[in-house]
C-alpha cells in the first residue's frame, strides 16, 4: 500500500507539457507577466504569459524575459477579444512558444497553425459543445474553467462543468475556476480532469508583478467580496466589489448601452494592477480569493498544492477498515 507522500499525482497531461506537477498558472491579463511565468515553469508547474489586450511587441518583451529566466516549457495566452490577437498569434507562431492557451472565444481559425510549428493548442472552454467541437480539430487539451474564475466567465460552475467536458472527450482536461489549493486539485482529480490552472492563488506570488494594493485586496477578500459585472455586454467579467463594480452596477442597470459599458471598463484592469486603484480600477479576482492567505513564492504555492492534494486524496482513499 503507497503511501501519501508516495501519491506522486504524474498524469498524462504533464508527459505531454513536460510539466512536473499538474498545475497549469492562469494567463491573467496584465498580472501574468514573464517573471510570474518564468517562476511557475521554474516550479515544475507550467507559467503563461496573459497577453491580455496588449499588442505584439508588448508580449514579444515578456516572452523575452521568460526565455531568459527558464530553459523550462511555458505558454503564451491569447485573449481573443483583443484587438491584437491577431498580431499575437504571429508572434507566438514567429517565437515557437511550446504552449498556447486561448480565452474568451473560439479560436478554430488558428488551430491549424499551431499545428504546423507542434505547438501546443490548450483553449478555455465554459460549454461542451465548444469542447466537441475544439476537439474535432485537434486541440491538445482543453481548459474547463467554471464561472468561479475571476476575469471574463461562462454561465456553469466548475463542480458541473468539468465532469461533463471530461466525459464528452477523449483529450487531457484541466478544470480551472474556484481552485487555489491542495483540495482543489484533488476534486478536480476525481471529477475527471487530469490538472488544475490556478489563477488567483498566483496574483499573490512573489514573483508577481502586479502592485501590491492589489494583492492586498485579495488577501483581504472574502467569500462574498466578488460579483460579475457586464452580464448585459455579453462579457460578463468577475471582480471584487469596490467602487468600480458599483459604478458599472448602476450603469448597467440604467440602460447603458453594450458600447457605453465596454467603454468604461477600457483601461480600468491596467490601472488597479499597474497603478494600484483597487477603488477605481477593476480588480479581476476568483471567488477562491478568500482562500488566499498570504504572498509566498510560486514555488511554495505549487508545492502546498501538491502537499494538500495528496493528503485530500489519502484521506479520501482511507475508508473504515484501514480507521
Ligand atoms: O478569458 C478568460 N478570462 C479573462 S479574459 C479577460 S480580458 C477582458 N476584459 C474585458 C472584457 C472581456 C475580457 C479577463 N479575464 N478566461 C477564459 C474564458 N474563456 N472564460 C470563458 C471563456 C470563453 C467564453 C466563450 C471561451 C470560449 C467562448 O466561446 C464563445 C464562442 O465563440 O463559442
Amino acid at each position: 500500500m503507497k503511501k501519501n507522500m508516495d501519491l506522486d499525482l504524474y498524469t498524462p497531461l504533464c508527459s505531454l507539457l513536460g510539466i512536473r506537477y499538474p498545475i497549469l498558472q492562469g494567463g491573467m491579463a496584465w498580472v501574468a507577466t514573464g517573471e510570474l511565468a518564468a517562476a511557475v515553469s521554474e516550479g515544475g508547474g507550467l507559467g503563461i504569459i496573459g497577453a491580455g489586450n496588449a499588442p505584439a511587441r508588448v508580449v514579444a518583451a515578456e516572452i523575452r524575459k521568460v526565455k531568459a529566466l527558464t530553459q523550462k516549457p511555458f505558454g503564451v495566452n491569447v485573449m481573443l477579444l483583443s484587438p491584437f490577437a491577431e498580431e499575437v498569434v504571429s508572434l507566438v507562431l514567429e517565437e515557437e512558444v511550446p504552449v498556447v492557451t486561448t480565452g474568451a472565444g473560439n479560436p478554430g481559425k488558428y488551430i491549424s497553425s499551431f499545428q504546423e510549428k507542434n505547438i501546443k493548442v490548450i483553449p478555455v472552454v465554459s460549454s461542451v459543445a465548444l469542447a466537441r467541437r475544439l476537439e474535432r480539430q485537434g486541440v491538445d487539451a482543453l481548459i474547463a474553467e467554471g464561472q468561479e474564475g475571476g476575469g471574463h466567465v461562462g454561465e456553469l460552475t466548475t463542480m458541473v462543468l468539468v465532469p461533463q467536458v471530461a466525459e464528452a472527450v477523449a483529450i487531457p482536461v484541466i478544470a480551472a475556476g474556484g481552485l487555489a489549493d491542495g483540495r482543489g486539485l484533488a476534486a478536480a482529480l476525481v471529477l475527471g480532469a487530469q490538472g488544475v490552472q490556478v489563477g488567483t492563488r498566483f496574483v499573490c506570488a512573489e514573483e508577481c508583478t502586479a502592485h501590491i494594493h492589489y494583492k492586498e485586496a485579495i488577501l483581504k477578500a472574502k467569500d462574498r467580496d466578488t460579483t460579475v459585472t457586464g452580464r448585459s455586454t455579453g462579457h460578463p467579467v468577475r471582480i471584487l466589489k469596490n467602487r468600480l463594480a458599483r459604478e458599472f452596477e448602476q450603469l448597467e442597470r440604467g440602460g447603458a448601452s453594450p458600447e457605453e459599458l465596454d467603454a468604461f471598463g477600457v483601461g480600468k484592469l491596467a490601472l488597479a494592477v499597474q497603478q494600484g486603484d483597487v477603488v477605481n480600477g477593476s480588480v479581476m479576482a476568483g471567488q477562491s480569493a478568500g482562500m488566499v492567505h498570504r504572498i509566498e513564492k510560486a514555488a511554495d504555492i505549487i508545492q502546498d498544492i501538491m502537499a494538500g492534494a495528496r493528503a485530500a486524496l489519502g484521506r479520501v482513499g482511507t475508508g473504515p477498515d484501514s480507521c
